[in-house]
């Protein structure tokens, strides 16, 4: 918002602030240059408490969706890890990249079919799943972020045995092809270049129990992840606010539990990719992990402005 626009500010408490719209109606004025002073102090006494909370800490977070197909927001991700990494955080990333694969697929003259969230990955299939993910995603990625000197070191689960997995059956009998779940993370592999301030990046590609790929869910690797070294935080980037009080349009529940979870998927109201995740954010916090945070990954810099401000920006879920 601008000023000189007549627009009249009436309210400065905190990150944005209100404004008075010349119709009368309100509207939030997210203009660094407009903030008082008093806002500005508060937002650095908030950011430096945190700060020096999380040095040490481990954080996970799943990068994907919109967050990692518009550039402008995979440079403010890269940013944003790189800040992590600056202030002491330990952090692991564990990329998606479906859209991208859907892409790819399509380009080649093939469809992409899901099953309740899992793709349906013939042996066709699994060689481009995994040159989308590994050799292209994660490298992408690997550059943005060492771009920025954050130490970024791209692996799969394949190297260092990072990802054991088996193949996955699906409820309803159907063979969903090299489709697997994790059955145990080389945490010590991930313990190993942590100690060395390297950022691990993980493709979502697991180790049969043959040898041969499979194509696991990356939003159950970053939980199995996150559980296997104990994480304090673990932090999903999706295309909502967060998690929301009904399926589609639903307003941003700001911040919920286990139990509340439960009853949601009870009631029937977490459906395909969102149940992965849920049951996936259920299975980190029953693991360990302190607090899981849900964001809007299609805007830039929410995983710096939830960890580093006290009301944070999307949905904290706790045990
Ligand atoms: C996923 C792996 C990538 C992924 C796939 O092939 O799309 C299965 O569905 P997002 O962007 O996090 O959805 N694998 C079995 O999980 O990507």
């Amino acid at each position: 918002c601008d000023l000189s626009y007549d627009y009249v500010k009436i309210n400065a408490d905190y990150a944005a602030t209100i404004v008075q719209r010349p119709d009368g109606g309100l509207a939030r004025d997210d203009h660094v240059a407009n903030y008082t002073p008093a806002l500005k102090r508060t937002l650095l006494v908030e950011a430096l408490k945190y700060i020096a909370a999380f040095a040490g800490q481990i954080a996970v977070i799943k990068y994907g969706g919109a967050a990692m197909v518009k550039e402008s927001l995979k440079v403010a991700f890269a940013e944003d890890v790189a800040l992590l990494k600056r202030v002491g955080l330990k952090v692991v990333v564990v990329h998606g990249g479906a859209l991208e694969i859907n892409r790819t697929l399509e380009q080649m003259g093939e469809r992409s079919e899901f099953v309740d969230g899992f793709r349906v990955t013939d042996a066709a299939s699994l060689p481009v799943v995994e040159m989308v993910l590994t050799g292209k995603v994660n490298q992408e990625l690997v550059a943005l972020l060492n771009a920025r000197d954050a130490g970024a070191v791209g692996v799969s689960g394949k190297d260092g045995q990072l990802i054991r997995g088996r193949k996955t059956v699906h409820a309803s009998g159907r063979d969903l092809g090299q489709v697997g779940e994790v059955t145990e993370v080389n945490k010590d592999f991930l313990q190993l270049l942590l100690a060395s301030s390297y950022v691990p990046v993980i493709s979502p590609i697991g180790l049969g129990e043959d040898g041969a790929s499979l194509s696991i869910n990356a939003d159950e690797v970053a939980s199995r992840v996150a559980s296997a070294l104990g994480a304090k935080k673990l932090i999903y980037l999706t295309d909502k606010p967060g998690v929301l009080d009904s399926p589609d349009d639903g307003a941003l529940v700001r911040q919920t539990t286990v139990a509340d979870l439960l009853r949601r998927i009870e009631a029937g109201s977490v459906t395909g990719g969102m149940k992965i995740k849920v049951q996936a954010i259920l299975a980190a916090l029953r693991g360990g992990v302190e607090r899981v945070h849900v964001l809007d990954g299609r805007q830039p810099h929410t995983v710096i402005a939830e960890l580093f401000t006290d009301r944070g920006v999307g949905t904290l879920v706790t045990a």
